[in-house]
C-alpha cells in the first residue's frame, strides 16, 4: 500500500514541490486547499488528476487551519502517515497588518493539527512536520545561526511561529510523538509568491525591461538574506520525517547576500548594468548600459529603482545567515542550486511572460499588470 502523506498549504510555494516529490517517490498525497473566489490551484494544477477518474494518488480537500473540526475530519478520513504543516500566513510584513489572523493561522493552526492527530489515536503511527522559519532568530543572538542559537522574534509572523515551534516539541517530549521542525531559511523559486522580495525584483525588471512598468518601489534594499532554492528544501522536509527518531535541523545555504546584490543579478541577467545612488529613501538605480536585444524598452540614464518607505517593516530582521552544519552530517543533506542560478531560472521564467504579455499589448490586447 502507498503510503499516505497530508500537505497543507499545498497551494503554496513549497507545497506544490514537494506534493510533486511525494508523488515521484510513490505516495498518496492529499492537500488541503482554501475556498476562494477565483481559482486557487495554479501550482499544482498540472499535477492535478480529474476526480472522476479511480485510482487517484493525487487529492484536495477544502479546508482551513482555522477550522479544528474540518482538519480532525481531513486526518480521520485520510489516515496520512505523514502530515507536512506547510499552510501559513506566511508574508512577514502583512503579519503587522493581520496579527490576530496570523497568530491564529501560523500558531494555533499547528496545535489543532497536533490536537487532531493525537485525539484520533494517531500519535504513533502519523509523523508531523512543522515548517519553522529563520524568522524566529530575528534580531540574530549569535553568527551563524545553528539549531542551538537563541530565537528572538520580530514579527507577529515570527512569534506566531515561536508557538508552533514549542508545541511541536512539546508534543514530541509530552506524548512520544514523531514530530520535527525544519527551522528554513528563506526559500524561493519561480513559484515563489510574487510579493516576497526575490519575486518582485525578478518580476518587476523583467516587466520593465519590456515596457510593461516603469520603477520597482522596494524597502529595506541593505537587508541580508541566506537565500536557497525550494527544490533542494523540500527534499529536505521529507529526509527529516524519514529518521529512526525525531530531531529539528536547520536547513541554510551558508551563504549570505543583500536585497541590492540580487537586484543587480536579475538586472544583469537583463542586459542591464545599474549604478546605485543617493542614500536612504533617496537612493534610486539608474541603468548604465543595457543590451537592447532583451531588454527593449531601456535606454541608458533610466531610473528603474526607488525606495518607497511604505516597504520598511516597523521591526526588521537586518541579517540571517543559517549553518547547515547538521543537516549536512546526520543527513548528508546539502543544497544543490546556488542563489544565483536560482535568480538565473527566476528571470528567465518572468521575462517568458512578460514578453507574452507585451506582445498581447502591441497587439491591441493589454492585461493588467497587478501591482502591489
Ligand atoms: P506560501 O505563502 O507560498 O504558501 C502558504 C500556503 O498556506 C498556501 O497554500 C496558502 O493557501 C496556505 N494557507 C494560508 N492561510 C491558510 C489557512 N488559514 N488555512 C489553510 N491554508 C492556508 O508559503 P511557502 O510555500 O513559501 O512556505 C511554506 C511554509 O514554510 C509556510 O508555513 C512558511 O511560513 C514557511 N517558511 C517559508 C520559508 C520560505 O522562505 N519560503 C522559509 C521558512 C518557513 P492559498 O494558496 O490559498 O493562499
Ligand atoms: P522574509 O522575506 O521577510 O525574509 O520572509 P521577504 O522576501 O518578504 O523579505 C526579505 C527581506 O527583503 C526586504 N525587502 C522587501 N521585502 C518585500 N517583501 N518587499 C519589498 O519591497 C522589500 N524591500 C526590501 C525585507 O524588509 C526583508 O528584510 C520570508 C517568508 O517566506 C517567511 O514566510 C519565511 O519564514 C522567511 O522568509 C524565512
Amino acid at each position: 500500500m502507498a503510503r499516505k502523506a497530508l500537505i497543507t498549504g499545498i497551494t503554496g510555494q513549497d507545497g506544490s514541490y514537494l506534493a510533486e516529490f511525494l508523488l515521484e517517490k510513490g505516495y498518496e498525497v492529499h492537500g488541503i486547499k482554501r475556498r476562494a473566489s477565483l481559482f486557487n490551484t495554479q501550482r499544482v494544477d498540472h499535477i492535478y488528476q480529474d476526480p472522476h477518474t479511480n485510482n487517484q494518488n493525487f487529492q484536495l480537500h477544502y479546508g482551513d487551519l482555522t477550522d479544528t473540526s474540518n482538519l480532525t475530519r481531513i486526518i480521520q478520513e485520510v489516515q496520512p502517515d505523514e502530515v507536512y504543516n506547510l499552510g501559513a500566513q506566511s508574508h512577514v510584513a502583512v503579519s503587522f497588518e493581520a496579527p490576530e489572523y496570523t497568530a491564529d493561522v501560523d500558531g494555533i493552526g499547528t496545535l489543532r493539527l497536533l490536537e487532531a492527530i493525537r485525539f484520533l489515536g494517531l500519535e504513533k503511527k502519523t509523523r508531523f512536520y512543522q515548517a519553522s522559519t529563520s524568522e524566529l532568530y530575528g534580531l540574530v543572538q549569535e553568527i551563524p545561526q545553528r539549531e542551538t542559537t537563541p530565537f528572538y522574534p520580530r514579527s507577529p509572523y515570527a512569534v506566531a511561529k515561536l508557538y508552533s515551534y514549542w508545541i511541536t516539541v512539546n508534543y514530541r517530549e509530552a506524548y512520544g510523538m514523531y514530530a520535527c521542525n525544519g527551522i528554513l531559511f528563506n526559500h524561493e523559486s519561480p513559484r515563489r509568491g510574487e510579493t516576497f522580495v526575490t519575486r518582485k525584483i525578478t518580476r518587476g525588471l523583467a516587466n520593465i525591461s519590456q515596457g510593461l512598468e516603469e520603477c520597482l518601489y522596494m524597502g529595506n534594499i541593505d537587508s541580508l538574506r541566506d537565500w536557497g532554492h525550494a527544490k533542494d528544501y523540500v527534499r529536505m522536509q521529507w529526509m527529516m520525517l524519514q529518521q529512526d527518531a525525531a530531531e529539528d535541523f536547520v536547513i541554510a545555504t551558508g551563504l549570505q547576500y543583500s536585497v541590492r546584490a540580487f537586484i543587480r543579478w536579475s538586472a544583469a541577467e537583463l542586459g542591464i548594468e545599474l549604478e546605485f545612488t543617493g542614500e536612504g529613501v533617496d537612493e534610486i538605480a539608474t541603468v548604465v548600459s543595457v543590451d537592447n536585444s532583451i531588454s527593449p524598452a531601456l535606454k541608458p540614464g533610466d531610473v528603474i529603482l526607488r525606495i518607497d518607505p511604505r516597504y520598511f517593516r516597523p521591526a526588521e530582521v537586518e541579517t540571517l545567515l543559517g549553518d547547515p552544519a547538521k543537516a549536512k552530517a546526520k543527513l548528508g543533506w546539502e543544497p544543490e542550486i546556488t542563489a544565483q542560478e536560482m535568480c538565473a531560472e527566476m528571470v528567465a521564467e518572468d521575462l517568458k511572460t512578460a514578453r507574452r504579455h507585451a506582445l498581447l499589448k502591441e497587439h491591441g490586447m493589454e492585461m493588467a499588470v497587478s501591482l502591489e
